[in-house]
């Protein structure tokens, strides 16, 4: 059975799965679906702008319209080779940050079990954390693809240990990703000063600042993100304020100076072939994104990691 999204309904009516693919969590879909999307609106994590637990459904209503099954550059119909399920939305605590992660962990796991990858709408960036710590029990460490106007490598917030700036350290520090193989792309922004107070330095993580994208073409980019990975099996998580504020207001903590779609679409597409065992997208903040271009943006950009997943699927069973 190949899912395929249904492209003959109307694009403002009905419920809104993403891209109208399958929105089930039956296992008789289970065992088929390589790839799943799903929810996790958890945005406890926040310390300015809360809001991005909306993300999940705003992703999926911008996803009706303008996508389509074939993907022209990677010149491929990505379901005819990728099964893709619409998982719904994970149970989340946003009172009880550890019980959130657990839930995550475990909401995670029947699919983690049947090695079908989790494209995760967030939420904040906490929800990298869980995330990782679920496919750890199938494939880690992981090297770390990490598009992000911040590094996410905090110690603590005021004493917390568990928000949206600190899930690499907390991944890092559980083993889950190794530092020797992963890669910042697009940190800038006064944020980037460590705290002196709370910050125990950076981790060794190489790092593509915000300012060196606007003068390094994206091949070469690329090519270091490559060279860096090598043949490590790959985590992807794209933070939303990695791009220009005002190409993506609807976030909780924008930064002027930041790429287009236009200079990340390349950067993404170059990555096709690598071995990546899951992905997230983060803090997309609905309340905050009047002409929904953040929402169509994230849409877009789900779209192009499941052709991402699919060239690699056509890559694989070709050899
Ligand atoms: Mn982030």
């Amino acid at each position: 059975m190949r899912f395929r999204p249904k492209r003959d309904a109307l694009p403002f009516a009905g419920l809104a799965s993403f891209m109208r693919l399958p929105y089930t969590q039956d296992p008789a879909y289970l065992d088929q679906a390589d790839t799943a999307i799903v929810g996790i609106p958890l945005d406890s994590g926040t310390f300015y702008r809360a809001g991005a637990r909306f993300g999940p459904r705003a992703i999926r209503l911008h996803s009706l319209y303008q996508l389509g099954p074939y993907h022209p550059i990677l010149s491929l119909d990505v379901f005819e080779h990728l099964n893709v399920i619409d998982y719904g939305d994970l149970g989340v605590d946003l009172q009880d940050t550890q019980k959130a992660y657990r839930m995550i962990q475990e909401g995670l796991a029947p699919l983690i079990e049947q090695e079908i990858t989790p494209i995760c709408l967030g939420g904040d960036h906490s929800i990298s954390y869980p995330v990782l710590g679920a496919l750890a029990s199938a494939v880690s460490p992981l090297a770390l693809v990490h598009f992000d106007s911040h590094p996410d490598t905090l110690d603590a917030i005021r004493g917390n240990r568990y928000n949206h700036g600190t899930p690499f350290r907390r991944a890092a520090e559980a083993g889950w990703i190794d530092p020797e193989h992963s890669i910042q792309i697009g940190i800038r922004g006064a944020g980037r000063v460590p705290d002196p107070k709370g910050d125990p330095g950076p981790l060794p993580f190489e790092v593509i600042s915000g300012e060196a994208l606007w003068t390094l073409p994206p091949d070469q980019v690329v090519d270091r993100i490559r060279r860096r990975v090598g043949n490590h099996p790959v985590y992807l998580s794209f933070d939303l304020d990695v791009m220009d504020a005002a190409v993506a207001p609807g976030t909780g903590s924008p930064e002027i100076g930041g790429p287009l779609s236009r200079d990340i679409l390349p950067i993404l597409r170059g990555l096709a072939g690598l071995p990546i065992k899951g992905f997230d997208i983060v803090e997309l903040l609905p309340e905050a994104d009047p002409q929904n271009t953040t929402a169509l943006l994230a849409a877009n950009l789900v779209f192009e990691f499941l052709a991402l997943l699919a060239h690699r699927k056509q890559k694989v069973s070709q050899e």
